[in-house]
């Protein structure tokens, strides 16, 4: 990986191990982010942590996700998360100020430094040149009190980008013609670095689609140079202090190349209920849609969202269309609102929902049953939308704006000639929604309501383990199905008692049950178990429950990484055939554990069936320890 962007970065912040792909490595962390989902937990952890004042160079607090404020508990969260932030040193993004992501890259992030967010889609920030990773809260609680993250050398994927893309393709199609190719598991363990002479043509906000999506893939992270296109952006946010050159060297060495000929590309779309279920517009066919979203962090840049203002100008939506519209920023909202752009789209019939995640998490805006929604978002699993047996569809903004105009899923090549898109305004630089900490030392009190209960803590891993399998699963088990979001159980994030009683519900609603009375249990999972979201709770709340091991054919990066945080065991089958051999209600027993995780592999005893097979647990000597204390807090505090 030489002379890539990835490797100087990952060498100018290395604090631990050696830059070989696969070992593990130790790296400074200079800016953190978290959002209110995530947040509370994160900051239950730092609060643990015991340290007086956060360590990075910055570090930002978001409110974005639990925004519907149905009762107290949304409310009383972003409370807590206003006055920990004061009390730490955090600036605090209030809720209305925009998605985490969207507003990250517009006045914060930096490139060639470091972030590390509490959310999956934090390599949005790779856009701008940044290398941003998304991790669990506790990793991110852990990075603010000035710990190092560690992470495996991932492998560097070059995306060598060519020519330039036709009118109306955009750069959802990129990503999504990506996804097409390497498939939701096709990222892991690798950072996929962008060149070629397509780059220039793309702005930061089409790059951060771009980056945003590398979630999707299961990727590390994804990193565009930082050129003179991220030097105008950062200069138009008046931050062109911020802005350092960065590319990779000419004779930089990768370990993989793909190439994607721009010119080729057509509108694209995801199909459900996968990110990388894609295919070409014209070839799905015009399906009935019900309803169309424009906005997530991935689409809801002022550039998009005045692309689907100047489709819909004039016109009015499809009778049996719901048009909703949730902005990225107040900036973005802003913009639109004083140059008119807003009132075309309200005009046109859309829903202006504020500036937050919003339907992209189920916070609201739940399709009608058996519905077909179209949306500019990057996830489709089944039941994210918060209705179980919708059909989502996700494209980028022209497609969505055609498709809200027609009622069916459109091609956006059949409205004619691509519109005339006037020059951007001057971008309203207004930082008055973010409040800065004030200064160290001064009394801050910390304000906690009813519903956040204390961190439940694992027990020290146990030498002899006797496992109830609960679940055998398929494989790209999703962290939405392990722990649903969704209105009603997302201002549960900060109560494991009560969220725990949700885990698996969509398979089976006795889980929680089920596991209270096993006591000590297993799931079982397919390839890319735990892939999606960096939630925690998908892996604090199965351990509440007595989990404490799952075996899988492979895991996703950030969910295996909480499962150990936690204190459970992600064991990899040797033999995937093995997995066959496993069925609901087995007994697991695991002996001698202690010295067995000294071996690279272990030998579990499946009692019910009186056979026996090995897996591998893969963990550093560092991850072992944590492991064995059940979990990184113990580990932590037993450290002190
Ligand atoms: C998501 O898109 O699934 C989320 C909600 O942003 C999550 C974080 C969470 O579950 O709080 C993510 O992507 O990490
Ligand atoms: Fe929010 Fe959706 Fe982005 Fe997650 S993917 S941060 S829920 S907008």
């Amino acid at each position: 990986m030489k002379g890539t962007i990835t490797y100087k970065i990952l060498k100018e912040h290395l604090v631990e191990g050696e830059l070989h792909q696969g070992t593990e490595i130790g790296i400074r962390i200079d800016q953190t982010l978290t959002q209110d989902a995530t947040g509370t937990m994160a900051y239950l952890q730092l609060e643990a942590l015991g340290i007086d004042r956060v360590h990075t160079e910055l570090s930002v607090s978001y409110v974005d996700h639990n925004t519907l404020q149905g009762s107290f508990e949304n409310a009383d969260d972003h409370r807590y998360l206003q006055s920990v932030a004061a009390r730490y040193g955090i600036y605090f993004s209030r809720p209305g100020n925009g998605i985490c992501h969207q507003v990250h890259l517009e006045r914060f992030g930096v490139p060639g430094k470091t972030l590390l967010g509490s959310d999956s889609h934090t390599p949005t920030a790779g856009g701008l040149g940044m290398l941003a990773i998304g991790a669990g809260g506790l990793d991110v609680a852990v990075a603010m009190a000035g710990g190092p993250f560690y992470l495996a050398v991932p492998s560097v994927l070059r995306v060598n980008l060519v020519e330039t893309l036709p009118p109306w393709v955009g750069a959802k199609d990129i990503i999504l013609e990506i996804l097409r190719r390497l498939s939701v598991k096709g990222g892991v363990g690798r950072i996929l670095e962008y060149s070629g002479p397509g780059v220039k043509g793309l702005s930061v906000p089409e790059r951060a689609t771009i980056t945003n999506m590398g979630a999707e893939l299961g990727a590390t992270s994804s990193v565009f140079p930082s050129d003179e296109v991220t030097f105008r952006f950062l200069k138009a946010q008046g931050r062109e202090s911020a802005w350092r050159e960065l590319s990779a060297d000419p004779d930089a060495v990768y370990d993989e190349e793909i190439t994607i000929d721009l010119s080729q590309l057509e509108p694209l779309a995801a199909c459900p209920h996968s990110p990388d279920n894609v295919k070409k517009i014209k070839e799905i066919g015009p399906i009935a849609v019900q309803q169309v979203a424009v906005g997530s962090c991935t689409n809801s840049s002022y550039q998009d969202l005045r692309l689907v203002a100047e489709i819909l100008k004039g016109k009015v939506i499809h009778p049996n269309v719901s048009l909703v519209i949730s902005p990225g920023s107040r900036q973005v909202l802003e913009m639109l609102a004083r140059d008119g752009t807003l009132a075309n789209l309200v005009s046109a019939g859309a829903r202006i929902l504020e500036c937050t995640c919003g339907p992209c998490i189920g916070m609201g805006q739940a399709p009608p049953s058996g519905s077909v929604s179209v949306r500019t978002f990057n996830r489709n699993f089944r039941g994210r939308s918060g209705t179980a047996d919708a059909s989502v569809y996700l494209t980028g903004p022209a497609a969505a704006a055609a498709t809200a105009l027609k009622g069916v899923i459109t091609d956006p090549r059949e409205l004619g000639d691509y519109p005339a898109i006037p020059e951007q305004p001057p971008v309203i630089i207004d930082d008055r929604m973010i409040i800065a900490p004030p200064p160290a030392g001064e009394p801050v009190a910390i304000v906690r309501g009813p519903n956040i209960k204390p961190l439940p803590l694992a027990e020290p891993l146990p030498d002899r383990l006797e496992l109830k399998v609960l679940l055998t699963l398929e494989d790209n088990v999703t962290t939405d199905l392990i722990m649903p979001a969704g209105a009603k159980i997302l201002p549960l994030r900060s109560n494991i008692p009560a969220i725990s009683e949700y885990v698996f519900a969509a398979v089976d609603e006795n889980f929680a049950a089920r596991a209270r009375a096993a006591g000590r249990s297993a799931v079982v999972g397919g390839e890319n178990y735990g892939q999606g979201s960096s939630r925690e709770h998908a892996a604090l709340a199965p351990m509440y429950l007595g989990v404490r091991a799952v075996l899988a054919k492979s895991f996703a990066r950030i969910h295996r990484a909480n499962l150990v945080n936690f204190g459970i065991l992600p064991l990899t089958f040797c033999d995937a055939a093995d997995y066959d051999r496993i069925a609901p209600d087995d007994l697991l027993v695991i002996d001698a554990l202690h010295a067995q995780l000294q071996n690279d592999t272990i030998t579990v005893l499946n009692e019910t069936r009186g056979s026996e097979f090995k897996v591998t647990h893969g963990l550093s000597p560092r991850l072992k320890e944590i492991v064995k204390a059940g979990g990184l807090l113990n580990y932590t505090r037993d450290k002190q």
